[in-house]
């Protein structure tokens, strides 16, 4: 996450030092995990974003520049050497290789536009979009046609010699169709598929797994001996070039189908538009495709197409003015966990749930994940501290992805999976087939609370204004303890509630009385019985008529239900018979809650009302219209 950064003319100068030796050594530590170990932490664009106000501060207080500042680094390496710590050759890039300027919306998108045409003088470029490969950019040189030499982006000024590894990616031609002399520049990506055999491979090697496509390209392609990256199935897309004179075009368009001639391998989705609004339509296209494509993808670049109006727009020192990066919401996300909590459900099931560090994950903020068990946790050995990656599954609840153990330090302990019940400090138990922890205490406040909830709720006995606030409030002044108790409160009792008038207290107890005539389907439901949820309960409801009948059924026959078995039919007889659920059930009926079911009887074919419609007309004294039907 961004931190808020104080306006500069609020900062006073020691305020400035802190903050500039901070950020010197924050972004030197995400740089390094970068580079060097192909495993950042944050993402791109909090690194740019952490860098801008670092420039920022750097140009506003110039005293405080130190020689170890990410913003010198550039300057200060642009000889060639070995003198990398993993052994590659440095290549100082003849022309930088930049990086794209970004933007995250349409509008961000159309200002763009207006400055690009402001910048030629009022004309409206045609522009090409093309899909924003996630991978690592390249530059190679092909003289004569051969490839001599091939050399990763690096910090965009120096990067390293990668021709030996380049050599052994098949989609990558050693030889052109024509003999040209000249540089081509593109994206080196692991096809999803790839990406997921190599991890399985490495998983059941023991070793460590990539976090992503990307990162496991990048770690293939960096690889000392080149005949690791050749078992590493990687690919590539070119799609562009410092010398379009060489190839003898004029657009962008026409370099990429000249690229394809010459035997590059292009990625062929690419658009040209003739104005900036039939950008959305693509747009929109590539984002629902993205999951769908082999490789993957995180935006849109979109270019000016003709090369003489790049040429007049030029570039920054950092970023060409005449292309841009639509950016799409991240999908996954690194985060670091910093506690896993525990809930305990209606059925005594605890659950883990990972508490990260808050992150951008696909157009929201995340905070929490499920981690569904203790076996996940266990499988995956997740630890406290663990830097881990995150995605949407079905693109809507997040989700736990991969350790990164790479990045965990070297005091870390394995995870502790809780023996008691966060509750009511009850033993846990691991019942017989099941991943899940239980809590058997059948009056485990959590479990008392959960259930009260389902009872009450819109689908079970519908009683409005009985949240689970409200509840717990009644069970921590031990106003109740059961469901039957509800019926027993009055008016006096609520009041004394947090936050609880006159009237609402009146209206719950009403509610609560009204809940009695309820047809017994719901009833049925409220109880929570394990695999009797609203759809059983009604066909139970309608079946037998009558929870007593219901209750004394023998199994075989509940088994016959439609769409009840075995299972849903042993778990009832198991319920009922518990002495617990007899004592509630006694009390119910004390109460005078509705046993019966107030609907349309199932009726056997020997019935006289068998496939008969009823019609009645006029009002009823005891049932709505609701209630008949
Ligand atoms: C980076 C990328 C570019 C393109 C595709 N994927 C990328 N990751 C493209 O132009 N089609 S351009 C680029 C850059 O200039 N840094």
């Amino acid at each position: 996450m961004l931190p808020e950064f104080v306006p500069i003319e609020q900062l006073n100068i020691a305020q400035a030092q802190q903050e500039i030796a901070h950020l010197s050594d924050q972004l030197n530590e995400y740089g390094y995990l970068y580079y060097e170990e192909d495993s950042p932490i944050v993402e791109d664009y909090i690194y740019d974003a952490l860098y801008a106000r670092l420039l920022e501060l750097e140009s506003n207080f110039p005293q405080f520049i130190t020689p170890d500042s990410p913003s010198q680094r550039v300057a200060s390496g642009n000889t060639i050497s070995n003198s990398s710590s993993r052994g590659l050759m440095k290549i100082v890039h003849q022309i930088p290789m930049l990086s794209l300027g970004d933007v995250f919306s349409l509008e961000e998108l159309n200002d763009w536009d207006a400055k690009t045409i402001r910048g030629l003088d009022g004309y409206q470029p045609d522009y090409n979009l093309e899909l924003k490969i996630d991978g690592l950019a390249i530059s190679i040189d092909y003289e004569n046609g051969k490839l001599v030499r091939a050399s990763t982006r690096g910090d965009g000024n120096i990067g390293e010699d990668v021709t030996a590894n380049i050599l052994t990616i098949k989609d990558i031609p050693q030889t052109l169709t024509e003999k040209i002399t000249g540089e081509v520049r593109g994206e080196i990506y692991m096809p999803k598929k790839s990406f997921a055999d190599l991890n399985l491979q490495r998983e059941n090697n023991g070793e460590t797994t990539f976090a992503n496509p990307r990162n496991a390209a990048a770690g293939s392609l960096r690889q000392l001996d080149p005949t690791i990256t050749g078992q590493r199935k990687l690919s590539a897309f070119f799609y562009s070039t410092n010398n379009p004179d060489v190839f003898n075009v004029n657009t962008q368009f026409d370099l990429l189908k000249r690229f394809k001639v010459l035997g590059l391998p292009i990625n062929e989705s690419n658009k040209l538009i003739s104005k900036m609004s039939e950008i959305s339509e693509y747009i929109n296209q590539y984002n629902q495709k993205r999951d769908s494509l082999p490789y993957g993808i995180d935006g849109v670049v979109v270019k000016v197409n003709d090369f003489i109006l790049q040429q007049e727009l030029g570039n920054t020192i950092k970023i060409p003015k005449w292309a841009i990066a639509y950016k799409f919401p991240p999908e996954e996300a690194i985060t670091q966990i910093k506690e896993i909590e525990w809930t305990v459900g209606r059925t005594g099931v605890m659950t883990p749930t990972a508490v990260m560090e808050p992150v951008q994950l696909a157009g929201t903020t995340v905070q929490r994940a499920s981690l569904h068990n203790p076996d996940y946790i266990q499988e995956r050995d997740i630890r406290i501290n663990d830097y881990v990656t995150l995605h949407k599954a079905g693109d809507i609840i997040p989700e736990v992805g991969q350790v990164l153990k790479n990045r965990r330090s070297d005091t870390s302990l394995q995870y502790l999976i809780p023996k008691y019940c966060v509750s009511c400090g009850s033993p846990l138990v691991h019942l017989e087939g099941e991943v899940a922890l239980r809590c058997i205490n059948p009056s485990c406040p959590a479990q008392l609370k959960e259930g009260i909830t389902y009872y009450a709720s819109r689908n079970a006995m519908n009683i409005d204004g009985l949240g689970p606030r409200v509840i717990e409030q009644l069970l921590n002044k031990k106003l109740i303890s059961s469901i039957a108790d509800l019926y027993t409160l009055n008016k006096e009792q609520l009041i004394k509630l947090d936050k609880f008038a006159d009237l609402s207290a009146e209206n719950l107890i009403k509610a609560i009385n009204n809940s009695k005539n309820n047809s017994v389907e719901r009833l049925i439901t409220g109880l929570g019985i394990r695999g009797v949820a609203v759809k059983a309960a009604l066909t139970l409801a309608k079946k037998y008529g009558n929870l007593d009948k219901l209750i004394t059924a023998p199994a075989e026959d509940i088994a016959q239900t439609n769409g009840l078995g075995e299972v849903a039919a042993n778990s009832i007889k198991v319920y009922f018979d518990n002495p617990n659920v007899k004592e509630l059930i006694d009390k119910m009926k004390n109460e005078g809650l509705n046993f019966d079911y107030n609907g349309v009887m199932v009726a056997n074919s020997d019935n006289y009302f068998y496939n008969k419609k009823v019609v009645l007309t006029g009002k009823l004294e005891s049932l709505s219209r609701n209630n008949v039907i």
